[in-house]
Order: structure tokens, then sequence, then C-alpha cells
């Protein structure tokens, strides 16, 4: 289902990409790495691509994404990285008869969310007065009182009932079983005694060293307690006398290990991402391209065709679920700038603090879908409370790295609670059983908005805090939604200049298809493609609004991006705010400097692709709450389509 339109993004990133490249070679220099990606003239089993490497002096790590053309073969006499292409092996590798093309990949930089917060060292330590291990109604681990965002009663100055509300999902029996997350990240300590009957190993594996043992390299800085970390918030276990409680306690966790190396490639990308798609239900990630305000990057080609080959063939047909950090680059940043968040095929999570605000360090874009939670106001001890290295625990995690395995753990419960969830179920749930709570701008630049079919949404926060109880008891009712169709709704390519005191606005007429195999009706995802340059591209501002009136700010000012060359080539920006909503209309799309020295630049081009489905997607749901969002939307829809029929 997701294909056809697959190859077309696949096509349209891979654009991007190359001029990305341009830019980095002239930033930084190229880095080669010792790895090779190495296409075979015909499908070869184990045995014979050894033998292939073994006689070029290479040594086979294995096959990319379970295809038997294509290997990944290592050369040990390189650095892992160097500055220079290796002409003499990669033509080695060429002139092999049985060799098609031979690839060295390049290395690039991918860094852990909430890294520069991590080294607050852990103050509480493991106090044996709380070792009493008792079983009642409320979990009886030593961290659970500093579990605010799963119990939230106002610890540390933090707002009561604001909080994941997981007691009540736990409260229907629901506690993750049968269903596996994997951590991507920088190793999983699943020695600790409040992770290792939860440990996976099956699905489990080490990219970063090619080995079956993602076990984290301790260093004196703590530097790869990311991953322990995260892995403690999704599947700490109960009533143990250890740490905390996981959100999901019963569920399975997997470790593997892909960030602990000088450089990223796409091929370390791609194998952690399509890692078992069977035995792997969620993907957890906490770490992106740099948020430095000023990086466009995404997933590159491997690590692109193992997303789509996880939605579409994961979980036995019915979809791999990855969650995504949306970034810790603050209000300099944009998380419509990052492939990865900005994907459809993730869910990109943002996260609050105790109280309600957003952190400082939060991203906002239109791509988000939801949120959870981070650090708490003021005390660096109301950090989110999880599993750390060396048996420890730790009161201090945060950034919206702590923020997505949360998440995971809250799609776990749905999975137990209903296994045969899709992908898009699960964000179908994600949309209507968040909830707006109290969560605020605290600068109070973005307010809660209501789309077009009533669901209210937020640039910052997506459709608010997931709610454990909320999607555990709509997923036990649920049914899977109507099947997804694409939508290219009309293109326009015609170059005009982009003044610097005025927008130009451009419109898109649409009927959404209708009449066609692919005629979209109700919205998913809505994605504006565009290409434009800029004298100053961090001072473009993009704004997309649907025919229903619905306003998303698909880009906002990076003041720190003074890219005056590669602007955006055929880049996807995504908005979630139009979910549920009918296409058909005028579509418009603004653009403007927001600047204080003039500013000029061109636009060449925007395709506007709608994703979603030709029947309304809750018809077969019922419900008994006329507040609850779905009644909401149900309503609408209902109302709709018997004007139009
Ligand atoms: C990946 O590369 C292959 C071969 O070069 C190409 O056919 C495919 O379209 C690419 N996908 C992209 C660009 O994402
Ligand atoms: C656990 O999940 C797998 C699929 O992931 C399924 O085949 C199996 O029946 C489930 N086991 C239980 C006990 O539910
Ligand atoms: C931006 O695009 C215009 C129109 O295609 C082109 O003339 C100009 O050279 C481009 N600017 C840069 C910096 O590439
Ligand atoms: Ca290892
Ligand atoms: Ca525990
Ligand atoms: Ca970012």
């Amino acid at each position: 289902m997701e294909y056809c339109i697959s190859l077309f993004i696949f096509f349209l990133t891979f654009l991007n990409f190359n001029s990305d490249h341009s830019n980095e070679v002239r930033a930084t220099s190229e880095v080669f790495t010792n790895s090779f990606l190495v296409k075979l003239k015909q499908s070869v089993d184990k045995t014979l691509a050894d033998e292939v490497a073994k006689r070029n002096g290479f040594i086979n790590l294995g096959s990319i994404l379970g295809n038997q053309k294509e290997y990944q073969f290592l050369q040990k006499a390189l650095p892992h990285a160097r500055s220079k292409r290796s002409v003499p092996h990669t033509r080695r590798l060429k002139i092999d008869p049985l060799i098609h093309t031979a690839v060295q990949q390049t290395g690039f930089r991918r860094v852990k969310r909430g890294n520069r917060l991590l080294n607050t060292e852990n103050l509480l330590t493991l106090n044996n007065k709380f070792m009493k291990v008792q079983v009642g109604p409320e979990p009886s681990d030593p961290y659970f009182q500093y579990q605010w965002y799963l119990k939230n009663t106002g610890q540390n100055g933090g707002k009561p009932r604001l909080d994941l509300n997981v007691e009540a999902a736990w409260a229907q029996g629901i506690t993750g079983k049968n269903v596996t997350t994997a951590i991507m990240d920088d190793g999983v300590d699943y020695m600790h005694p409040d992770l290792k009957f939860n440990y996976n190993a099956r699905a489990s594996y080490d990219f970063s060293s090619n080995d079956p043992y993602p076990y984290p390299r301790y260093t004196d800085d703590w530097f790869n307690s990311h991953g322990t970390r995260c892995a403690g918030e999704v599947a700490a276990a109960r009533d143990n006398g250890v740490c905390g409680v996981g959100v999901a306690y019963d569920s399975k966790i997997a470790g593997i290990r892909m960030l602990d190396q000088p450089y990223m490639t796409d091929l370390i990308e791609a194998n952690s991402m399509g890692h078992e798609p069977d035995l792997i239900d969620i993907y957890s990630a906490s770490w992106g391209p740099t948020d430095d305000g000023k990086t466009v990057d995404g997933p590159r080609n491997a690590t692109m065709r193992a997303i789509v080959r996880g939605v579409n063939e994961g979980r036995r047909g019915l979809g791999n679920i990855y969650v995504w950090a949306s970034g810790d680059g603050g209000e300099e940043d944009d998380c419509n700038c990052d492939g990865y968040a900005a994907s459809m095929w993730t869910v990109s999570i943002n996260s609050a603090i105790n109280d309600g605000q957003n952190a400082h360090y939060d991203e906002s874009c239109s791509s988000t879908l939801a949120s959870t939670f981070s650090n708490g106001a003021k005390d660096p001890n109301t950090g989110v409370a999880t599993t750390d290295l060396y048996g420890k625990c730790t009161t201090t995690h945060s950034g919206t790295s702590a923020a997505a395995p949360e998440a995971a753990g809250v799609f776990a419960l749905a999975l137990e609670a209903n296994p045969q969830l899709t992908w898009r179920d699960i964000q179908h749930l994600t949309v209507l059983s968040s909830k707006r709570n109290s969560l605020f701008d605290a600068k109070g630049r973005f307010h809660w908005t209501m789309n077009g079919v009533g669901l209210e949404f937020n640039h910052l926060f997506g459709y608010g805090v997931l709610d454990a109880g909320g999607i555990v008891a709509l997923a036990k009712k649920w049914e899977t939604v109507p099947p997804r169709y694409h939508c290219e709704a009309g293109s326009i390519g015609v170059t005009q200049e982009i003044p610097s005191d005025r927008s130009i606005l451009l419109k898109i007429k649409t009927d959404a298809c209708s009449g066609t195999e692919y005629s979209v009706n109700y919205l998913e995802h809505v994605q504006a493609v565009i290409t434009v340059n800029a004298s100053r591209r961090g001072d473009l501002e993009l704004f997309l609004t649907s025919p229903m009136g619905t306003r998303s700010m698909i880009l906002s000012r990076r003041i720190h991006d003074d890219d005056n060359r590669d602007g955006f080539t055929k880049w996807p920006f995504m908005t979630t705010h139009t979910w549920a909503e009918y296409p058909q209309g005028t579509w418009l799309l603004e653009i403007s400097f927001n600047s204080q020295k003039p500013q000029h630049g061109w636009f060449k081009e925007w395709t506007l692709m709608l994703h979603g489905t030709r029947e309304p997607p809750y018809e077969k749901l019922s419900t008994t709450d006329p507040h609850s969002k779905l009644a909401i939307v149900k309503k609408a829809h209902e109302e709709h389509s018997s004007l139009t029929n």
C-alpha cells in the first residue's frame, strides 16, 4: 500500500540528500568508512557471499534487509573513517565477476537527543530503606514515587493528574504482555536487575560492533547510558524492589546498539530499522540529525527502504511502529527539517514538563503527532526516573529522548490490548485518545486550535498528551481503518521570485483524485513537497492552509540557518493537523520571509500529496460518550456524507 508513494518519496529525498551532501563536503569535508554496500549480479546465499567477500579480502557482515543481492562488506585494513575514498578497494570489488556495484559508505553525524543534559550525575542512589517489596494496587518499587510522568500527585511542583494515566491501563489488565520494543541507541545494559527478565535477546543486535550483544560500552562519563535509560522507561519490572516500573512493565525490550561508532552510515541505520521486523513490534529512536537549527537531513536510500518495508511487511503485514523523538533544538530548530521525525511512517513525539509547559529544548513542527513527558520544572532531580548503568537508577533522564520511549511503552499497551492494530491504527488511536490536559506553550505563541472536524491540536504538542487508559480502552474495541490511498492533488512548477516585503500565495484547487483509484476523502497525512531557495534559508516561513481553513506552519524561522545556496529540494513538509478533514477544495501555500534584513528567494515547485481513506475511517466504531473525540469526528463525518450524497 505504501509502496507506490514510497518510490516517489525515495526519489525526492534522494535528490535532496545529494544537494545536502555537497553542502557537507564544503562544510566539513566528506568522511568515508570501512563499510561497503555490495550489489551482486544475482541472488546468492550467505556462504557464497562470504566467499566473494573473502576472495577480495573483505568480511561479509550480512545481507541488507534480507535481500540476497545486497550485502555489507567490511574492509578491516581501512580505519573506521577517513577523509579519502579508497579507490583500490572499490576497484577490487568491482572487477569480481559476481559483483555488480560496490559503494563505499560515507559517514555522517547522528546525535542522541537529550545528550547535553545527560551528565548531571544521578544524585539519588538506590536507598535500602525503600527495598521492602509489597504487592498492592500501586507498584512497590522504590522509585515509583519519583515517576511523576506515570502518576503525577503534584510531586516537586508538578500538576496533579498531568501524567500518562497508566494506572487506568494497568487496571484493565494490560501491561504490555507479548509485545517487544526495540531501543535503537547506544546499547542496553541487559544485565540490569530491573531489565534482565524483560530482555528479548533473540530480537537484539549490536550494529556498532557487529555481534549479537548490544551491551553498552562503559565510559567514565556515563556517555553510553542513554539506551539503558530509555529501556527502563518502557519495560522496567514491577514490584521487584529495584528502581521504578516501565510503562509496559510486562513487555519485552530488545537492544539495538547502533549509535556507538565514530560515524553513522546508511547501512547501520537500515539494518537497525529493519532488524527482525516480525519479532520487534515497536522501534524507539531518541536520536537524529544534529539539532543545530541549520541542518536539513533525513533517512537515505537503504534506510528509507527499511522503513517502508517495516510499515508494509513488518509484524506479519500489520506494520512496525516507529516512534521518534521530535528533537531537542528548541525554538531555534524546526522538526520538519528532520526527515525522520517528519516522516509519515514515524510517530513523532514531543515533550512537556511536569507543570504542563513545553520544555525549553522542545522543537515544534506540524508533523508532531502527540506528546509525553520529559523533566520537571526547576529541580534537576525531577527528570524521568528510570534504570541506569551499573545496576543503578536515575532521576535525571531528560530531553525529547526521554519522551519517545514513554510513547513506545504506551503503544506496547495498545498492542497488547489489540494485537491486530496496524501502524496506521496506532496513529489514528493516538489522534483520538491524546488529551490537551493542561499542556500550554510557555511563551504563548502556539495556541490550541480546532481543525475542520473538531479535533484540537497544538503546533508544539500535536494532539496532546498520550493517555494510556484511553488508548487501551479504545484499542480494545477498535476496528481497523479502511485502506489508504495516495493522491497527488496538484502541482505548481512555475518559478517565481519571493520578495523581501510580502508573502507569495499559491493555490491548488483539487478534487482529491475523485473518481480515480487514488481518491482520498478523509485525510491522514498531508505533504507539501517544495523546492525553494533563498538568500537566507533560515528566514523562510511556510504556511499551508487546508480547504477547511486549518493553517499549518510547515516551516518556521530558524535563526541559525544561513544557507544561501541549497534551499530545499523537493523536501516533503508534512502536517498532521488536518487529520480526518475532507481534502476537496482549495489549498493555500504562503511563502514569506521573517527577517530584519531584506532577503529574497525563488519558489520553484510545490506538489501537494494527500494520504488517507476513501471511506469514513470510524464508521464501524461505536461510542457512548458524546464528548469524546471519536464521537465528535464521527458526527462531523456523518453530517458531511449526508450533505455530499
Ligand atoms: C535507491 O537506490 C536504487 C538504486 O540506485 C534506486 O533504484 C532507488 O530508487 C533508490 N531509492 C531512493 C532514491 O530512495
Ligand atoms: C504473541 O505474539 C505472537 C505474534 O507476535 C503471536 O503469534 C502469539 O500467538 C502471541 N502469543 C500469545 C500468548 O498471545
Ligand atoms: C535560486 O534559484 C534561481 C532561479 O532558479 C536561480 O537563478 C538562483 O541562482 C538560485 N540561487 C542560488 C543561490 O542557487
Ligand atoms: Ca557488542
Ligand atoms: Ca522495578
Ligand atoms: Ca531538529
